[in-house]
């Protein structure tokens, strides 16, 4: 019996010794110490023994089943190690390969430019304030003086959505809510951007345009307050040479009104192509805002006045930039967009 069991540890080293697998480990433990197994074979022999031979020969067999058990557990730990060993030397990763480039976007011509006016008018202490682009016809016509009878609320102008409802047409409503809340507070200072929508498409109008509106309320607001504020603006925008000039105009809801011009930035006012000549560009419209524009607004026109002035986004942006056609800062083609890569604002 002594032998027998020796031998079993033999028969478990040497099987143990060729294991491959886990599978295999597993075989040799049912063979050996399973119920079916070497050791319970040997055990049934104990019967035959003499009464005094059972206690050691007992022990001998428990020692022996657990080395058996001490060998497959090592067994396997050697295995789970050398499984996990090739693991880690198969799913090395090389961290000092360079990386596969991602696409990197651009800000769009516009976004650039409006980030720009902002910061232009943040530097002057304005608030920026956007609001809704469905708007109600009060807001958009009425509370701007634009009577019943004018053109722009014609069906071939406006989109409109019911009778009172419509697409704005300009920032301008905004303005007028944002006077409703401060009111009758001053000063106010604030810039609207925002989209804007018109029936009118060509190589220089699209239906969806960027408008910037800028207001400026208080005691004492005059025309030169405004002439500094436009100079300062145009300076920061397209160099410290530029200057400015106001041609009288007529807007409903400025009074008096003006359109500004910019000396023209690519022949510096000497008269070029661009300018037609002139050596002035347009930029855009300003003018006091009207009395009865203010008091809508909740300001008593005898206390308090004001400059507004409205520019195009997209304007600006062509000549900045040098498009030709606004359609191109519309249709997103990637061999206009990619050439803004990394700029910034
Ligand atoms: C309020 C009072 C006054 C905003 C103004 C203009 C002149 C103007 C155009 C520029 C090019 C529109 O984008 S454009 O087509 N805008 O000429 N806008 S004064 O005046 C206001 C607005 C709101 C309450």
């Amino acid at each position: 019996m002594e032998e027998r069991l020796a031998a079993l540890l033999a028969t478990a080293r040497q099987r143990l010794a060729a294991a491959r697998s886990e599978d295999e480990v597993r075989q040799v433990q049912v063979d050996l110490l399973g119920r079916k197994g070497e050791l319970t074979a040997i055990l049934r022999g104990m019967g035959a023994l003499a009464e005094s031979e059972r206690p050691r020969l007992g022990k001998l067999a428990n020692e022996t089943r657990e080395a058996v058990e001490a060998l497959v557990a090592g067994k396997q730990a050697e295995l789970a190690r050398g499984a996990l060993d090739r693991r880690l030397v198969e799913e090395a990763i090389d961290v000092t390969l360079p990386g596969k480039p991602l696409p990197s976007g651009s800000l769009h011509p516009i976004t650039l430019v409006l980030e720009e006016l902002k910061d232009v008018f943040l530097g002057m202490g304005y608030d920026i304030a956007e609001g809704p682009e469905v708007e109600t016809d009060w807001y958009n016509f009425e509370a701007l003086n634009i009577p019943k009878d004018h053109p722009a609320r014609e069906m071939q102008d406006t989109f409109f959505i019911t009778d009172e409802i419509l697409l704005r047409t300009h920032t301008s409503p905004m303005q007028i809510r944002y006077m409703q809340r401060v009111a009758p507070e001053v000063p106010l200072r604030a810039v609207f951007p925002g989209h804007v929508y018109r029936r009118d498409e060509d190589a220089t109008h699209s239906p969806m345009f960027t408008q910037l509106e800028i207001l400026a309320v208080d005691r004492n607001i005059s025309m030169g307050d405004l002439k500094g504020t436009l100079l300062t603006f145009a300076r920061q925008l397209f160099g410290p040479d530029r200057q400015i000039r106001l041609r009288p105009s007529y807007f409903p809801f400025t009074e008096p009104s003006a359109e500004v011009d910019v000396s023209c930035i690519f022949c510096n006012g000497a008269g070029c192509r661009a300018c037609k000549g002139t050596g002035w560009l347009e930029i855009l419209g300003a003018g006091m805002v009207h009395p009865r524009v203010l008091a809508t607004g909740g300001y008593d026109p005898e206390k308090y006045s004001g400059f507004a002035a409205g520019l195009g986004l997209e304007r600006i942006t062509m000549l900045k930039y040098g498009f030709s056609d606004m359609r191109d800062l519309f249709t997103n083609d990637l061999r206009v967009l990619s050439q803004f890569k990394g700029v910034r604002a």
